[in-house]
């Protein structure tokens, strides 16, 4: 197996590569390097080694779709493929479209969410979401003059990667804590934030607090958008396949000596917001509603899928 496909499988777990959208280009440019630098001899080698490396990357992470979905993308011509060389061929030439379109469809959606944000608004963002941070950072540069609060993210902290982000683009941002969500609501105008998955009945999968923050929105009637590419639509939840919530090491919440022995931790690194709770989804498609993410679902894969 090349030392990319294992490279890469490592930076994802490990969350040197992180956000739904990066470890699908990066899974999907790990499939292309592979199919590149391919020196076995047949095409049914290449097939069967081919998965193994496919297996590698999904094995790094197993709750975004977005991963399955780059690297699905980038083999999908490998079953047709008549010889070895139109096999590789077809890997990198899949692989580098998936990542131009993945990069297009954050720029399209900054476009189209920036028009949802009003002058003087104040926004609150979770975790740290490209397409999300697109969104805010668009609106910022039409002179919009918004506030964002941040939340910090425990125990990864990726707020801290967000409030950089947004003050090296002269954002006005504050950090909060997770648990200051409540707090700060009454001072919020919309929420945006991004998407790991997102499921045939239009439920959410994001970073852990989101579905509390949604709540809390919903509470105070805070428009609360998603912003995602439609890639992270999860197909396999149309069949009923239900979406695994990734558990992380206990030692990223706590170091052991800080905490009794005995005491057990528990630590979902992300939570399903059911579709009631979600106002849009700001995709590259346009801005649809939860109840349209079937019907956008069926419409990609082709009404093939249910023979
Ligand atoms: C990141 C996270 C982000 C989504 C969307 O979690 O939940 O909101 O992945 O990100 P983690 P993007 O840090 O555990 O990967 O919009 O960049 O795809």
């Amino acid at each position: 197996m090349t030392d990319t496909v294992k490279a890469t499988a490592s930076d994802i777990k490990e969350m040197k590569i992180r956000g739904a959208g990066r470890i699908a280009r990066a899974g999907a440019s790990a499939m292309g390097k592979f199919a590149e630098d391919y020196n076995g001899g047949s095409l049914e080698d290449f097939k069967k080694d081919i998965d193994k490396a496919k297996k590698i990357i999904l094995d790094s992470r197993p709750t975004a779709v977005s991963l399955w979905n780059g690297v699905q993308a980038s083999v999908k011509d490998v079953g047709s493929a008549a010889s070895l060389g139109e096999a590789k061929a077809s890997v990198v030439r899949n692989a580098a479209s998936f990542v131009k379109m993945s990069s297009s469809a954050v720029e399209t959606i900054a476009k189209i969410g920036a028009k949802r944000v009003e002058k003087g608004d104040t926004l609150l963002t979770h975790c740290n979401s490209s397409a999300a941070l697109g969104i805010i950072k668009e609106a910022h540069l039409q002179g919009k003059d918004i506030k964002v609060y941040a939340t910090e993210s425990r125990p990864w902290r990726q707020g801290l990667l967000t409030v950089k982000e947004l003050s090296d683009a002269g954002v006005d941002v504050t950090l909060i804590i997770d648990s200051a969500v409540r707090a700060v609501m009454k001072d919020i105008d919309k929420v945006f934030v991004g998407a790991d998955t997102v499921t045939s009945n239009g439920a959410l999968i994001n970073k852990v607090g989101t579905s509390q923050l949604a709540l809390a929105a919903n509470e105070a009637r805070v428009p609360f958008s998603v912003c995602t590419e439609t890639y992270k639509f999860s197909p396999m939840t149309i069949f009923g396949d239900m979406v695994e919530i990734e558990e992380r090491d206990c030692g990223e919440v706590v170091k052991a000596d800080e905490i009794s022995k005995g005491v057990k931790i528990y630590n979902p690194v992300f939570d399903t917001t059911p579709a009631k709770y979600i106002d849009a989804y700001i995709t590259e498609l346009g801005v649809i509603s939860p109840g349209s993410v079937y019907d956008v679902m069926v419409k990609q894969l082709g009404n093939d899928i249910f023979k």
